[in-house]
């Protein structure tokens, strides 16, 4: 008797729990059965020598968006959802970024429509709020977060978009008294403008020098003071992009103090140091992001800080500008780094990167793998249980990967509208051959399979990661701040 709509039989299933060999069944979309000799269905899928992993989550990429410099970025939905499912990630978590002046409801409604007309994934929002107005706070933060977007991004730098320190305070009691959970950029505004001014007035201008603008003690300085607002106000947080060992150390410490701190890191930090931008001419611009990478021994004490759970999050931070004149070189091929747009494109190398280091080089295991790239995340960002793990009851987003196809990466290999690959030239094995999206097929034998728009928005509940610990600092604490009522 038919009883699934599609059995993926024989492949190796893994979960962040362990690897076994066995079926899974899907009916309308989602798993509704796993174990061994599944019976028959009107779709098979024979899995055997391959991994079956749950979809990628991607809980941090600009698409389709206005950066924080101005400048508009190289993909559209359809072009940055087509190249993740190509890397085997069906769930992406973008920004509705407020610009100075904008409504959030209105960003956030400009933003849904033009997800609903291209995306191919399935997608929610981080809402980005650079004009804590009134009506922002009072009205439409609420009622946004109330309706299911449950994370708000904040920047401590970049001069259009970075909020004050009383500002943040103002954001996070919002998050905090709604449920939603705070994510930051944070680095130091003054040290990184002071060091830009610095080191252009001198001359010192080529793309390389981007990194030197942003000295690593600025992410130190701007964690702590994330980690105290948090600390202060009971109200968790996810540090963005974490790039340097000391960074990583803030919030191990931090976490040993019970301040509810989460963090990501992305594999720009994780394979590429300072030298990649130390190229001719203005080249290196390709490899541009902020914060900048850093150095092998930083490599290192990020991957032991993913082992040991002081950060919980690998996130690709695609940022895509073309190298030429509507991107990288918009101020001319002559620019200064200060004039050059920081980011990288990663939704597709993500997860080939990671599978190729932490599987197949031998570094980790793969159910660390589908922690840091899926079940984390979705659990962090309030997706769980429908995305992020193979699980009766979870929507059927699978990538079925061969464990054993090499793919070199080229310039010109990528599904995105980038045009380069910064990982060009680096040879991966381990490879996602066949992606589903709630059950249906959208990459398979090197093509995309689905329509423009027929990802769909998830809207999330507040999770236990958005939740204050409940230990009020003492001057929330009416027991001994003579009474006053803060919250
Ligand atoms: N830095 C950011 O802050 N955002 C996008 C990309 C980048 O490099
Ligand atoms: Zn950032
Ligand atoms: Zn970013």
């Amino acid at each position: 008797m038919v009883e699934y709509d599609l059995v993926i039989k024989g492949g190796r299933v893994a979960t962040t729990e362990g690897v076994s060999t066995m079926d899974v069944a899907v009916q309308d979309g989602v798993i509704t059965a796993l174990g061994r000799n599944l019976p028959q269905a009107h779709h098979t899928i024979d899995a055997a020598e391959k991994l079956v992993l749950p979809g990628g989550v991607d809980a941090h990429c600009h698409i389709e968006q206005l950066s924080g410099g101005g400048l508009m970025n190289a993909d559209t939905f359809e072009t940055a959802t087509r190249s993740a499912a190509f890397g085997g990630t069906t769930t992406v978590i973008s920004f509705a970024a407020q610009h100075r002046g904008d409504s959030l409801r209105n960003v956030v409604e400009n933003y849904a429509r033009l997800a609903a007309d291209g995306a191919v994934t399935d997608y929610a929002f981080h809402l980005w709020i650079s004009d804590p107005t009134p009506e922002t706070l009072e009205r439409d933060l609420p009622e946004l977060i109330e309706s299911g977007h449950r994370s708000i991004k904040i920047f401590m730098t970049y001069d259009r978009v970075r909020l004050l320190d009383e500002q943040v305070l103002d954001v996070m009691m919002v998050a905090r008294k709604h449920g939603a959970l705070v994510c930051a950029h944070a680095e130091n505004h003054g040290m990184i403008k002071w060091m830009a001014d610095r080191l252009v007035s001198r001359g010192y201008v080529e793309p390389k020098f981007h990194g030197i603008s942003h000295p690593r003690v600025c992410e130190i300085e701007a964690f702590e003071r994330l980690i105290r607002f948090s600390q202060l106000l009971d109200q968790p947080i996810m540090l963005f992009h974490v790039s340097t060992a000391e960074g990583a150390a803030a919030i191990r410490r931090a976490r040993g103090e019970g301040i509810k701190v989460f963090a990501e890191t992305c594999p720009q930090y994780l394979f590429l140091t300072a030298q990649d931008l130390d190229r001719p001419g203005i080249e290196g611009a390709k490899w541009m992001c902020s914060p900048p990478p850093r150095t092998v021994a930083d490599q290192e004490a990020l991957w032991r800080a993913l082992e040991l759970g002081d950060l919980q999050v690998v996130s690709s931070d695609h940022a895509p500008y073309r190298f030429d004149e509507s991107g990288k070189l918009s101020a001319g091929p002559n620019a200064d780094f200060k004039q050059i747009a920081n980011g990288l494109p990663g939704l597709e190398t993500r997860l080939p990167l990671l599978f190729d280091a932490m599987v197949s080089q031998g570094r980790s295991s793969l159910e660390k793998f589908v922690e840091l790239t899926a079940t984390a995340p979705a659990k962090i960002y309030g997706l769980h249980p429908r995305k992020g793990a193979i699980a009766v009851g979870a929507d059927a987003d699978i990538a079925i990967w061969n464990p054993d196809r090499e793919v070199a990466f080229t310039d010109d290999g990528l599904h995105d509208n980038v045009g380069y690959n910064p990982f060009a030239g680096r040879k991966v094995r381990g490879w996602p051959e066949l992606v589903l999206r709630r059950g249906d097929v959208i990459v398979a034998d090197g093509e995309l399979r689905a329509q423009p728009g027929s990802g769909q928005l998830q809207l999330r509940g507040s999770s236990a990661s958005m939740r204050p610990t409940g230990r009020l600092s003492p001057e929330f604490d009416p027991a001994v701040n003579f009474g006053a009522h803060l919250l």
